[in-house]
């Protein structure tokens, strides 16, 4: 931790360690290196000193024959690793020092690291949570996913319009990974089956028609308190006949490499759509080139460790990511069945056991399916396994509900309704033991809508694990302040023990604390302010209430209720100026699509908005809309801890759980939200009076939205809500373009799919009762030190615990450190 008394000998060892890097790795002297160099050395000295943990853990969990998770996601968004395992490996203090002498920051150089952005929100950062609490409860894990060329792209903003640019996050190469040159699996993809007589035993033999090699980059990811390490293992796709020489001889120099870039085209890059499925083969493609090539190694490492395949499910468990791995169950079938010669029946118990699946949207556009043909062309086999298991499957339906069609069609693995497709759900949900959802509402819904009937079929396999996040990360590392005052007034043990968190509520009302809190937020808003500042040179008040929504651009999300909101605020200072209006920075950032038409317009309308109201004399500063571009983990780090307001405002029953408003309450934001995913577990533990909940339940929108979707109703009973719009149409934020906007304006009034008008009355109320609270400085600042009292729960620790013992059957170290251990012994 920062300000603790460093060891002489400790800091001559890692000053000599950087020195020897930057010299033998990176082949410069001190005079000469530039910062970026140094990062390089002072990361490669810290993996040094990782490594030897991560080796003695792996041979460890071996010896002890202990069993393993695989978590197989197609996203993790990582962010910046140095400081995250430098704190970690409680080696913070010892480098800060070390580099203050040999003469660079270590705040510089922490910045020279570019984010690892392989994910799009918080499926993909939720994975990289996991990975962090997985080895900070010693459990022997490995993250199977793609080591993307490209990550999510770079959003810049430009006249209020987002444009994309590729992400070169490995363009100065990676200090982290160490890339496995002999660790490859060839892929197949096409071509077609032989069937052998095989003696009723279902076995066939694929000939394909392409391959392609994967080839193993390891990360190693250390957990709290360093005493564990797992990795994450990214497979990188390249042709196996990288250049093919009889072509270029014929002087065909483009065909000679044509094989490769197919092969690389694979890994090239993240398809950015978040909750949409991008339906296009190449992402079929990287689904199973991922899946193929770690259950390829997982089995291997099996094999190695205990002789023989029928143990598997006893010492493996494989997580499925949303259904982006849902190839898994017909790849281990086809490895069982074709390539070690188990009995169908054997096979799929052994299947089954293994496998698990957490589902994390019912947005109906964001249900995977793939067309029957396209997997008849590129994995034939794995066709036939599909139509096999939904052969045995139906079976079982049928006896279940004999004869109810209607319910056949609903579990079937095939949707026949819109072309036939594969429906990976389906698939996914039959091959698992477990299918859990991510929030208790969000569990709930899915036994009663997507999953209702294969619930009825399959009782007792859904289960829910609301989701968590680390604090390592999201608190100590962002908010070093804030970890200060916790470890002051709950004790040390806090960092490894936090349910003592609960000590903080004996000083939440005391005036002294208080003052030291705020002082702690001013901090980081100022920090904020700056950022502000510099990058869009608009002056904010570091005093004024900072109101914050950060994530994806998606309607259901419902940044437009805000900016709205923010209009009709707007609307209502210039009508009475001289009124003590509470001072506002509506602080908006994140990426939308690049097809996302709808959201790339809400950006632009934001930006809009922001050019009017940053600029109105009769405003004066007491309401400004600020639009962060290039929304990433880093960029994160650094709004969290200075927001005073969280939104997360999504329509009820559309959001699957949400981490961002974990992360935002317990840095000490009040959230103000609706009944919906993980909000409704935050209202529970914070309590109602420190939460702002407004607007329509789950059941009241479907009930609605069967009414039809024109709002004329509501708008006509809200005139503030009718002048809002009338602005929006009619130009007033895009007087180069009157008719911009007309879009929203039309969706607003006719298309209120998202119930943005349905919900506008109740949310500016809310909105208006947090300009009320706001002005009693000790109540707000009560309500606000509960918040962060009360999180503890949404650890990923919890979250983490409660898969090992509900899912996954694996034994968990009791305590976060086993240092706590020993000190309570
Ligand atoms: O997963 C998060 C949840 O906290 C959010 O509520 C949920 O929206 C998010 C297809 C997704 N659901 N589905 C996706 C991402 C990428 C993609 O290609 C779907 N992301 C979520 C963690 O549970």
């Amino acid at each position: 931790m920062p300000g603790q008394p460093v060891d002489e000998l400790a800091l001559a060892e890692i000053k000599g360690a950087i020195l020897a890097k930057l010299r033998l790795a990176i082949g410069k002297d001190a005079g000469m290196a530039t910062k970026r160099d140094w990062y390089k050395a002072a990361a490669l000295a810290l993996r040094d000193r990782i490594v030897h943990r991560w080796l003695m853990a792996e041979k460890a969990s071996y010896d002890a024959g202990r069993k393993r998770v695989y978590y197989l996601s197609l996203e993790f968004l990582i962010g910046r690793l140095f400081t995250d395992a430098l704190n970690n490996m409680g080696l913070l203090p010892v480098f800060e020092a070390a580099l203050g002498d040999l003469g660079v920051g270590l705040d510089d150089l922490r910045k020279c690291e570019p984010d690892a952005a392989l994910g799009n929100g918080g499926l993909g950062r939720l994975a990289a949570c996991f990975m962090e609490s997985m080895a900070t409860l010693a459990i022997p894990a490995t993250g199977y996913g793609i080591r993307y060329d490209f990550g999510l792209f770079r959003q810049i903003i430009s006249q209020g319009v987002q444009h994309e640019y590729p992400d070169e996050w490995l363009g100065f190469g990676n200090p982290w990974e160490f890339q496995r040159a002999e660790v490859i699996y060839h892929i197949h993809f096409g071509g077609e089956v032989e069937h052998v007589d095989d003696r009723g035993r279902d076995r066939a033999t694929w000939r394909p028609t392409e391959t392609v090699q994967a080839v193993a980059y390891d990360t190693p990811i250390v957990g709290w308190r360093g005493q564990h390490v797992n990795a994450l293992r990214l497979w990188s796709a390249r042709a196996p006949d990288p250049l093919r020489l009889d072509v270029f001889n014929t002087g065909d120099y483009l065909g000679a490499v044509a094989e490769e870039a197919r092969a690389e085209s694979i890994c090239k890059f993240l398809y950015p759509n978040d909750e949409s499925p991008a339906g296009r083969e190449l992402r079929l493609r990287q689904e199973y080139f991922f899946v193929s090539a770690s259950l390829q190694d997982l089995i291997k490492r099996h094999l190695a460790s205990d002789g023989q395949l029928r143990s598997l499910a006893s010492k493996v468990a494989v997580q499925l990511n949303d259904t982006h791995p849902s190839l898994a169950v017909t790849e281990l079938m086809r490895i069982l069945v074709d390539l070690h010669n188990f009995r169908w029946d054997e096979a799929w118990k052994i299947t089954v056991d293994t496998l698990s699946y957490t589902n994390h949207t019912l947005l109906p556009e964001a249900l995977e399916t793939w067309p029957v043909e396209l997997f008849e062309r590129l994995l034939p086999r794995h066709l036939e396994i599909i139509y096999r298991i939904n052969g045995q499957h139906l079976a079982l339906a049928d006896q279940r509900c004999p004869g109810d069609i209607d319910f056949r069609a609903s579990v079937s693995l095939i949707d026949e309704k819109s072309g036939r497709r594969v429906r990976m759900g389906q698939l996914a949900f039959v091959g698992s033991h477990r299918i859990n959802g991510v929030s208790a509402m969000h569990s709930d819904l899915m036994k009663e809508t997507v999953f209702h009937d294969l619930n009825h079929l399959y009782p007792g396999r859904i289960t829910n694990k609301t989701n968590g996040i680390t604090f390592r990360r999201w608190l100590m590392l962002a908010n070093p302040r804030l970890t200060g005052l916790l470890r002051e007034v709950c004790g040390e043990a806090v960092l490894d023990d936090f349910s003592l968190f609960e000590r903080l509520e004996a000083r939440a009302s005391d005036n002294a604390f208080q003052q030291r809190f705020r002082d702690v937020k001013h901090h980081n808003k100022l920090a904020l302010a700056r950022l502000i500042g510099e990058r869009l040179s608009i002056n904010v008040d570091p005093s004024a209430l900072f109101d914050i929504q950060i994530k994806r651009i998606h309607e259901y999300k419902r940044q437009l209720l805000n900016i709205v909101e923010t209009i009709a605020l707007y609307q209502a200072i210039k009508d009475e100026p001289q009124r003590d209006w509470v001072p506002r920075i509506k602080i908006f950032a994140g990426k939308a699509a690049a097809s996302y038409r709808t959201a790339k317009l809400i950006i632009k309308l934001i930006n809009d908005v922001a050019e009017v109201v940053n600029n109105d004399p009769v405003v004066a500063g007491r309401l400004k809309v600020v639009f962060l571009a290039n929304y990433n983990v880093s960029l994160a780090e650094v709004i969290i801890p200075a927001a005073d307001l969280s939104e997360q405002i999504s329509t009820a029953g559309m959001e699957a759980s949400g981490t961002g408003n974990m992360k935002l309450s317990l840095n000490g934001a009040l959230t103000i939200g609706t009944l919906d995913g993980a909000n409704i577990e935050i209202r529970d533990h914070v309590g109602p009076e420190n939460i702002a909940i407004f607007g329509m339940e789950a059941g009241d929108v479907m009930v609605r939205r069967k009414q039809g979707l024109d709002a004329t109703d509501v708008i006509s009973r809200s005139p503030r809500l009718e002048r809002a719009i009338r602005a929006i149409e009619s130009g007033a934020f895009a007087p180069d373009d009157p008719s911009r906007f007309a879009s929203i304006g039309h969706m607003l009034r006719y298309l209120d799919h998202y119930m943005v008008c349905a919900d506008f009355d109740s949310y500016y109320e809310a909105q208006r009762g947090i300009d009320a609270r706001w002005q009693v400085v000790p109540a707000w600042t009560r309500a606000s030190i509960l918040n962060v009292a009360r999180m503890p729960w949404f650890s990923s620790d919890r979250t983490i615990r409660e898969y090992a013992e509900d899912i996954w059957n694996v034994p968990v170290r009791a305590a976060a450190s086993g240092l706590l251990e020993a000190r309570e012994a």
